[in-house]
């Protein structure tokens, strides 16, 4: 007779290091941060079944604080760390994190690859549209006229629209949430995790420190979840959902399903070595 074991429910802070976040009273976040636990709870997943893997950022040290494998890595290059943790692991749940400085300016060309090839990850993106770490200077995502450190006459560019670009590069899983409103943040990194292939999540994340114009009190009187009817799989409506800035929608904009990276690589499992060594050995003797 065999005895089921019972699944036991985890709890919140288990998914909790010993390290305490050090970010400003008030980052946002902390609000990403609290939508993690509570998605890896719903998941139940055991903490060594998840790797987080960031850049460098404020926002990149959130690996830190999870009690999961971590890598912080260097600023710009999470895709292709994610990308070797995914060809080697890819039993672990791969969650990647950074700012809108590490994924859309220096990480921007790993960003868009990424997403074209489809590896099967989450990246969560902590957007405040500036560069928190470096005190305050303008990021592809700070408005025309943002004035700072970088811009103190003003942006005269205007801003990166990541969703578009998303969308743009071949992401199958392109979605926006708010730091301010984490069960429903965790809802969508649940389905994020869910999705085979590229799962991308923008996240209004403001930074009150550098950023007096994205702050809480203007996104919550701009940002409208998506309506029940919006249908993710049509990338017209994805686009128009994206093109808005008032209401700036928050929700699921776009899914589709495509083969991932990875079932790319098991294609090439011949049975009697993996396909993986095959192909870490080619990437060693490629960039050793
Ligand atoms: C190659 C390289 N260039 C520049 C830096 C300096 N630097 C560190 S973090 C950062 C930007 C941080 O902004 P963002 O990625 O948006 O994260 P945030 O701090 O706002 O969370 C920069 C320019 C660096 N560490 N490495
Ligand atoms: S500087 Fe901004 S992004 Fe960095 S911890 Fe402080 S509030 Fe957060």
């Amino acid at each position: 007779m065999s005895v089921e074991t019972p699944v036991r429910e985890r709890r919140l802070e288990e998914y909790k290091s010993d390290e305490k976040p050090t970010w400003c009273p008030g980052c946002g976040d902390f609000g990403v941060l609290n939508a993690v636990y509570r998605a890896l709870r719903m998941k139940e997943y055991a903490p060594h079944e998840v790797v987080a893997i960031s850049g460098i950022g404020c926002s990149s040290r959130i690996p830190y604080f999870i009690s999961t494998y971590g890598f912080h890595g260097i600023h710009g290059r999470t895709m292709p760390i994610a990308t070797g943790v995914r060809v080697a692991r890819p039993d672990l749940k791969t969650l990647v994190f950074g700012g809108d400085g590490d994924a859309f300016a220096i990480g921007a060309g790993h960003f868009v690859h990424a997403m074209r090839r489809n590896l099967d990850i989450t990246y969560v993106v902590m957007d405040n549209a500036t560069y928190g770490l470096t005190k305050g200077q303008t990021s592809p995502t700070s408005g025309e006229g943002f004035t700072s450190l970088s811009t103190p006459q003003g942006n005269p560019e205007q801003a990166l629209n990541p969703m578009m670009l998303a969308i743009a590069s071949g992401a199958t899983f392109v979605a926006r949430g708010f730091s301010a409103e984490p069960q429903k943040l965790a809802d969508l990194i649940v389905a994020g995790i869910d999705h085979p292939g590229f799962s991308f999540i923008d996240v209004y994340s403001p930074c009150p420190t550098f950023n007096k114009v994205n702050t809480f009190k203007t996104y919550k009187e701009t940002v409208q979840w998506l309506p029940q009817e919006h249908d993710p799989t049509d990338m017209i409506a994805a686009l128009n959902s994206a093109i808005s800035q008032d209401p700036l929608y928050l929700g699921l904009l776009y899914q589709r399903e495509a083969p991932t990276y990875e079932q790319h690589v098991a294609t090439h499992h011949t049975g009697d070595e993996s396909a993986r060594r095959r192909v870490l050995e080619h990437l060693f003797d490629r960039f050793s």
